[in-house]
């Protein structure tokens, strides 16, 4: 049997005409502009979620989107879409997109991308004059980073499970300002955008990301399929002892609770060294110390715990071993501990793969690499709601969450080729 020359060229010819209308030059100028939102000195980007910051850039996408000819509109835990119709309204829509919310200090690309592309496929499909069967929304996701509000990725969560955001709006920011007090002053901000229920039903989600990690560049690799996302828990442990004076207070009489914090810190990672074999990941990224005066013995000391694996028993067996310090602690003070974040690990289904997997090669005309996530995203919450699957990019010397992020522009070119392809083909049946 004579196959044709190229079978890819004859799978979707939409989606390749979407393809080849993605401009280079239109997205480098849209990410440069999102990131003048909360610039930075050092190239970083600081845009934490439901900030001023946040809620003016919110602003401008609804503004860049609208010019594209999209309909916006906005969910109860403030997620922005940004729709372009397809020929049939009653077939559920192609989601994609990403968070547009930011670390404290972060980077150009994280999140932003995902977003940005999304509009950059809209304006290929508008440029190529495509009509799809089914509409195509582009999402900005609400406080993904979880950095400023804990947990991460509550709009997408909420969304697909909405019961989850009265416990969201409890949570407090280190200033004490609640979730949902942010929130109800976002959605006050965006009083002129049509409100839509969640959760709406999706056809399909194709998430965009900078791979924030190692693996494309040491592979030489510019595109990756993404195949699942590795699981994540997140606590906050408080030890309280008694302020005291720094210098009139013998040691032995003390309760200093930054002894203590850190004597459990010393042995969680020795715990983790004894996992490494798991690739346990552990980040004790967040220290908070009452009264946090230099000639005071700290009275109260809270720290979070960031533990990964792609092995969801080998984080079960950590979080008891964390448990169980805390408990035989011999400590005149107090240790409490508060489970904030579990998401088990995400596996993207077969069906989705072979779809990402035709627009990487078309796009790089190359293999492209498959990949766990060590980072979570929003899809792995969507991948709950309806079929997903991720397409990564390689960062510059694996770095992210840090102002040096970076990606080769031509890879985030074939980035959003790749799914421009296949968003396209997946909104055309
Ligand atoms: O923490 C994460 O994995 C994500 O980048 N927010
Ligand atoms: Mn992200
Ligand atoms: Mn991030």
């Amino acid at each position: 049997m004579n196959l044709p020359e190229n079978p890819l060229n004859l799978m979707h010819p939409a989606a390749e005409q979407a393809q080849d209308h993605v401009n280079n030059d239109r997205l480098q100028n849209a990410i440069a502009a999102l990131a003048r939102f909360g610039g930075r000195s050092d190239g970083g980007v600081a845009r934490e979620t439901l900030t001023a910051i946040d809620l003016a850039s919110r602003r401008y996408l609804i503004d860049q989107a609208r010019a594209l000819g999209c309909e916006v509109s906005v969910d109860d835990c403030a997620n922005l879409f940004f729709r372009r119709a397809g020929s049939d309204p009653e077939l559920p829509a192609v989601l994609t997109g990403s968070h547009a919310d930011t670390q404290p200090v972060g980077g150009k690309l994280d999140g932003a991308y995902g977003v940005l592309a999304g509009l950059e496929v809209i304006a290929a499909l508008n440029d190529a004059g495509i009509t799809t069967l089914r509409a195509i929304d582009v999402v900005a996701w609400t406080n993904e980073e979880g950095s400023r509000f804990g947990p991460g990725a509550m709009g997408s969560s909420a969304h697909v499970d909405p019961s989850r955001l009265p416990g969201y709006r409890t949570a407090r920011d280190s200033d004490g300002i609640f979730f949902g007090d942010a929130l109800d002053n976002a959605l006050a901000e965006v009083a002129d955008v049509p409100r839509r229920p969640m959760p709406l039903p999706l056809a399909a989600c194709i998430e965009l990301h900078i791979e924030q990690g190692p693996v494309l560049e040491r592979a030489g690799i510019t595109l990756g399929v993404v195949t699942g996302i590795q699981a994540v828990r997140w606590f906050t442990v408080t030890c309280t002892g008694m302020a005291a004076h720094a210098g009139t207070t013998p040691m032995n009489e003390r309760v200093d609770a930054m002894a203590a914090a850190v004597g459990i810190a010393q042995q969680l990672y020795q715990q983790a060294a004894r996992e490494s074999a798991h690739q346990l990941r552990l980040t004790l990224g967040r220290w908070q110390v009452s009264p946090n005066s230099i000639n005071t013995i700290p009275g109260q000391v809270t720290f979070s715990v960031d533990m990964r694996c792609g092995d969801d028993a080998v984080l079960e067996r950590f979080e008891h071993a964390l448990r169980t310090l805390l408990q035989n602690a011999t400590w005149r003070g107090s240790m409490t501990i508060e489970r904030i974040f579990l998401r088990a690990p995400t596996h993207f289904p077969e069906s989705m793969l072979g779809l990402i997997e035709q627009g990487c090669t078309r796009a790089g005309k190359a293999a492209p690499l498959r990949l766990t996530s060590g980072a979570f995203h929003d899809a792995m919450y969507l991948a709950e709601h309806c079929p997903t699957a991720m397409i990564f990019v390689p960062s510059k010397g694996g770095i992210s969450h840090n102002a040096a992020e970076a990606t080769d522009p031509q890879d985030l070119l074939l980035g959003v080729q790749a799914r421009a392809y296949a968003v396209t083909a997946l909104a055309c049946r």
